[in-house]
């Protein structure tokens, strides 16, 4: 299998998982195959890019960081000579994934800020932005501890925990279902998002609705940490956000064949229960964060 199909299998089966990780990944495949790209005029070419766009673009619907970079990518590519667009596009992924990463470490800054000493903060599934944040938390010196959940039925909740004690940080492990005895010690709780919709509503791992409502019930701040291009501007003229639903094998291998499972990879964070959204842009309630997302990056609602 070559390296675009590879990518794109990682993504399906989550070897590569997290929005973030799926959105740079998936430029870098993106790129490759366009690279090999035999097209003979500028509307082939056209073509080609939206048809390979699409392809990456079904390998999980609930993903619109991974869209709108891509869509980022090609955007100005789109005016060009033909002989000068791939070239460009080379340049722009380098461009984005730099500036990716620039502003990834200003949301860790922010969001560290909010982990005091001897504080117990509490998370689901893997998140990169929730553990750059927990890293730069301990890189500054604060003592404090991890309370988090398995998130079943892939466990990434494990991968979060590895990668916190590998860097020093005390965490203790709960299952699923023991998500409100790990967030009653908690003085924050720090999610991740794969989609915010113009209603501000946040997507994230399945479980995460229920457990934000357990946390308000408990006076718990519930943060949502998220680069900002996450957000889903197609929302706003009435497109859903797609919640993407995997196969019933990954919940039960050789479960009876009339028992039906319905396995929802994500769900929806009502804004009412979110304190506030930690972005490279700073911390904002939903609806303060989807206006300042409309005056950074006009370029998401024009293509
Ligand atoms: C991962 C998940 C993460 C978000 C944010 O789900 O829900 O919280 O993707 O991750 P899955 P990041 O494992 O199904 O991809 O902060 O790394 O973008």
């Amino acid at each position: 299998m070559d390296y675009f199909n590879a990518t794109l299998s990682k993504i399906r089966n989550l070897e590569i998982q997290g929005a973030a990780d799926i959105a740079k990944e998936a430029s870098k495949a993106f790129i490759f195959k366009i690279s090999e790209s035999k097209s003979k005029d500028k509307d082939e070419l056209i073509r080609e890019i939206n048809t390979i766009k699409q392809k990456i673009f079904n390998t999980r619907p609930t993903e619109p960081f991974m869209r709108n970079m891509i869509n980022h990518i090609i955007s100005s590519a789109q005016d060009m000579d033909f002989k000068y667009i791939i070239p460009s596009l080379h340049i722009n992924l380098n461009k984005t994934l730099r500036w990716t990463t620039k502003t990834e470490r200003e949301l860790a800054n922010i969001g560290a800020k909010k982990i005091k000493k001897g504080y117990v903060a509490y998370t689901h599934c893997h998140s990169s932005t929730v553990v750059s944040i927990f890293k730069k938390a301990k890189d500054t010196g604060i003592e404090f501890e991890v309370h988090n959940t398995e998130t079943r039925p892939l466990y990434q909740g494990r991968k979060t925990a590895k990668e916190l004690v590998a860097y020093g940080i005390k965490i203790r492990h709960y299952v699923d279902s023991a998500a409100r005895l790990a967030l009653k010690k908690a003085d924050i709780m720090m999610i991740g998002a794969d989609a915010i919709t113009s209603e501000g509503q946040v997507i994230n791992k399945i479980g995460s609705e229920l457990i934000s409502e357990a946390a308000n019930r408990l006076n718990i701040p519930v943060y949502v940490c998220t680069h900002s291009w996450k957000f889903n501007s197609e929302t706003i003229f009435g497109f859903d956000e797609v919640i993407e639903k995997r196969v019933e094998k990954e919940v039960w291998p050789g479960k009876p064949r009339k028992v039906i499972i319905d396995n929802y990879a994500f769900e929806k964070i009502d804004p009412s229960l979110i304190t506030g959204i930690i972005s490279e842009m700073g911390i904002y309630r939903p609806q303060n964060f989807i206006e300042e997302v409309k005056r950074r990056y006009k370029w998401m609602f024009t293509i």
